[in-house]
C-alpha cells in the first residue's frame, strides 16, 4: 500500500501551515507521498532522488518541490543533508502580490512539480553556494519562530516564508540548467498570462513571449503543465476565486469580474464543473 505522510503527524496541533524538518543526514525513507506539498534544500552529501518516472542525483544547492499526491523516495544515499520546508497550500494566508510575474516562481513552484515527463531528468533549480548560504538563513529564521512559537510567530514566519520563497523564485532564473531554461521561457508566458488575468490572451502572443513557434510552444507548454493555456488559465482564475469566496465577503458576482469573467452566470458554471461545488456551497464550507 502506497504510504501517505498525514497532516496531524508533521504539523504543530496548532494547525499552522508550515513545518521546518531537518534531516542530517537524510536515513533512508520508503517511498512515500504527503498530504502536503514539500519543499526541499540539499545542504550537502549525494543520493539519488526517484519521482514517479524521474529519477537524478542530488547535490548540495538542489532546490526542487513535491507536491501533495506525488510520489517520491531516496536511494544510494551518502551522508545526504537536507531541509525540508513543509506546508499547506490551501491553508496559507498570503497573497502572491508581484511575484507571479517572476517567471522563476512559475518554473519553480507550478511548472516543475507538475512535469509528467518519462524521461530521466537532472534536477533543474541548483542554488550556487552564495545564494545556498542566504536561502539557509532565511530557513533558520523560519525555523527558529516555528521553534519559539512566541505571540506573532505566525505573521513572522509567514513573512520569513514569504522571503524565501520570493528569494528562490529570484534565484531560478539567476543560473539556468539548459532544462531550466526552456521552463523558464514558459514561466515568462505564465507570467504574461497571470498579469492578464482579464484579458483575452492568444497563443501568438505567448508563443512569442516563449521565443518559440506556436506549435511547439503548445507542445512544450502541454507537457509542462498538461494542460493548454486556455484550460490553465482558466484553473487559474477559478483557483483565484476559491481565494476570494474564502477570504473576503464580496458577492460572488463581483468576484466573477474581478476575475476577469463578464457573465457571472457563466462562472457559476465553470466553478461547479471544476470544483464540483456552486461558489456559494464552496464559501459555507
Ligand atoms: C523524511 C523525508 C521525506 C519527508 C519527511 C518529512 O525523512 O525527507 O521526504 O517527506 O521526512
Ligand atoms: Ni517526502
Amino acid at each position: 500500500m502506497k504510504r501517505v505522510l498525514k497532516v496531524e503527524d508533521w504539523f504543530h496541533p496548532d494547525g499552522f501551515p508550515i513545518s521546518v524538518v531537518r534531516r542530517e543526514p537524510q536515513g533512508a525513507f520508503e517511498p512515500h507521498a504527503h498530504e502536503f506539498a514539500e519543499l526541499v534544500i540539499v545542504m550537502g552529501g549525494t543520493c539519488l532522488h526517484v519521482s514517479g518516472q524521474e529519477s537524478w542525483e542530488l547535490t548540495a544547492g538542489d532546490v526542487f518541490v513535491i507536491n501533495a499526491d506525488r510520489e517520491h523516495e531516496y536511494r544510494d544515499l551518502e551522508n545526504l543533508r537536507l531541509v525540508n520546508i513543509l506546508y499547506q497550500p490551501g491553508q496559507l494566508k498570503m497573497r502572491l502580490l508581484d511575484l507571479a510575474s517572476v517567471a522563476g516562481y512559475h518554473a519553480l513552484f507550478t511548472l516543475e512539480p507538475s512535469r509528467k515527463t518519462r524521461q530521466p531528468t537532472r534536477g533543474r533549480m541548483h542554488l550556487n553556494s552564495r545564494e545556498l548560504v542566504q536561502a539557509l538563513e532565511l530557513v533558520d529564521q523560519l525555523h527558529g519562530e516555528l521553534e519559539a512559537r512566541e505571540p506573532g510567530f505566525g505573521f513572522m514566519a509567514n513573512a520569513t516564508f514569504m522571503q524565501l520563497i520570493g528569494q528562490l523564485s529570484r534565484f531560478y532564473g539567476s543560473n539556468p540548467s539548459p532544462d531550466g531554461k526552456a521552463l523558464l521561457r514558459v514561466g515568462e508566458a505564465l507570467s504574461h498570462l497571470e498579469r492578464n488575468i482579464h484579458n483575452e490572451v492568444n497563443l501568438e502572443e505567448l508563443a512569442s513571449i516563449a521565443n518559440m513557434s506556436p506549435r511547439s510552444f503548445l507542445r512544450v507548454f502541454r507537457s509542462a503543465t498538461g494542460n493548454s493555456p486556455l484550460a490553465w488559465m482558466l484553473g487559474q482564475r477559478i483557483n483565484r476565486a476559491c481565494m476570494l469566496l474564502r477570504n473576503t465577503d464580496k458577492p460572488i458576482t463581483e468576484i466573477a469580474f474581478d476575475i476577469g469573467f463578464n457573465d457571472s452566470n457563466y462562472f457559476t458554471r465553470q466553478f461547479k464543473k471544476s470544483t464540483g461545488f456552486s461558489p456559494r456551497e464552496y464559501r459555507k464550507r
